[in-house]
């Protein structure tokens, strides 16, 4: 049985979606991150980073988002091909969003509570660009990384769908974004995922 350590942000989400997607069984262990509890001694001894999510198979414990999706989907051997370019196009995508995506949109939402106007500035426009680039990639293709839906889609989904939610940002001007985040909004493991609250046991 897996065990996600996760909390209800979008890179919590991506081993909700992907578990959902394989349909497994696993249990949610809610790090609260509004009572400080990715610091605590139990969560670093699995977590060292101290940042959520990570993931327990057995004796296996692991964190980064980017290597729960490539470990699981390798495990399963869905969603990530074994070889050829589109394996590479997908990798691509998935560290593209987890160093680039992820922490535009994050530091975004961080500056956004404050009246700093340059860090504001600089990383709305950040995120635009970056949104932009996604909306390139997504113009010539049903999928981030080609014609299939794969773990790039999982990881980049949740930061694109809380750019628009809750960062506020247009993506009127981004129609690709706007059909994709339709398309992969209307998966059912999706919309359980994304529905995951802390109060609620999955399975
Ligand atoms: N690169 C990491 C980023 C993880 C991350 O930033 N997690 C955030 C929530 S979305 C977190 O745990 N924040 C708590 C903190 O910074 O103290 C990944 O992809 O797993």
């Amino acid at each position: 049985m897996f065990t996600v350590y996760t909390w209800t942000t979008p890179n919590g989400r991506k081993p909700l979606i992907l578990l959902e997607e394989l349909d497994l069984p696993y249990e949610v262990a809610p790090v609260n991150l509004r009572e400080h509890e990715q610091f605590a001694p139990e969560f670093l001894a699995i977590a060292p980073n101290n940042k959520i999510p990570a993931l327990k198979d057995d004796s296996l414990t692991l964190f980064e988002s980017g290597a729960i999706l490539t470990y699981l989907a390798e495990k399963y051997d869905r969603f990530l091909p074994q070889q050829g370019p589109e394996r590479y196009r997908t990798l691509q995508w998935l560290y593209w969003q987890v160093g680039g995506l992820g922490p535009m949109l994050g530091q975004l939402g961080f500056f956004s509570k404050s009246d700093l106007a340059l860090p504001k500035e600089h990383f709305t426009a950040e995120a635009e660009r970056l949104l932009n680039v996604l909306d390139r990639a997504l113009a010539g293709n049903t999928y981030v990384a080609g014609d299939h839906y794969t773990i790039a889609d999982i990881a980049c989904y949740p930061w694109t769908q809380a750019a628009a939610s809750h960062l506020e940002l247009n993506l009127s001007g981004k129609p690709a974004v706007q059909r994709w985040l339709e398309q992969v909004g209307e998966r059912p493991a999706v919309q359980k995922a994304m529905a995951w609250t802390p109060a609620q046991s999955l399975r």
